[in-house]
């Protein structure tokens, strides 16, 4: 009984754990993403003030993944939880298309900080459900992503609120992580 206990607690306990954020304009459903992923059911969300962090058990990995509030007066701040992050995932509202450029603004900023350098990204072109969404491919070409060099990068199609595409996302992060 002993020895079942102890391979049962190593097997649980030996899983990797990697940090990851989760960053994007507020609106984008950043949080929705993130709750969606763990409870597997759409919640109701309220503007993210300051940061959540969650524990997300994924084939056998541990993602704890910090979900940082996206309002224009916190942006500033995105930078305080970059330390060790080994992939970030931003989520774009496809429909905002007003907001896209501020979006790439951000996002090519924050892929400048050294604590990002070798950091994945996966990019979420959420929203596809809303009519007249920009796909993923639209969103990649307003992203500007083609133009990031030493970087490993993937754009997924997703709709937060049903899960479509999320897993997709997820299983390339969890692949570029364990290669
Ligand atoms: P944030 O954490 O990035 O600020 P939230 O964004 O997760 O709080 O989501 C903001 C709003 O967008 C929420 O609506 C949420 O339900 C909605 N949303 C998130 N993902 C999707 C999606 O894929 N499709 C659609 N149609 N809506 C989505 P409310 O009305 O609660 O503000």
């Amino acid at each position: 009984m002993g020895i079942v206990l102890t391979k049962l607690w190593r097997l649980l306990w030996s899983q990797t754990e990697y940090k990851i954020c989760i960053v994007g304009l507020d609106n984008a459903g950043k949080t929705t993403v993130l709750y969606r992923l763990i409870y597997n059911e759409s919640v109701s969300t309220s503007p993210t003030i300051g940061s959540n962090v969650e524990e997300l058990r994924y084939k056998n990995i541990r993602l704890m993944v910090w979900d940082i509030g996206g309002q224009e007066s916190l942006r500033q701040s995105w930078s305080t939880y970059y330390v060790n992050s080994k992939a970030v995932i931003m989520v774009i509202d496809s429909s905002d298309v007003g907001r896209l450029h501020i979006a790439k603004a951000e996002l090519h900023r924050m892929l400048e900080h050294e604590h990002l350098k070798s950091a994945c990204l996966l990019v979420f072109a959420n929203k596809q459900d809303v009519k007249d969404s920009r796909s993923a491919m639209q969103i990649s070409e307003a992203l500007a992503l083609s133009t990031l060099k030493d970087r490993h990068w993937h754009i997924q199609g997703c709709c937060a609120i049903t899960g479509e595409g999320l897993h997709d996302g997820l299983d390339w992060i969890v692949t570029r992580l364990t290669s």
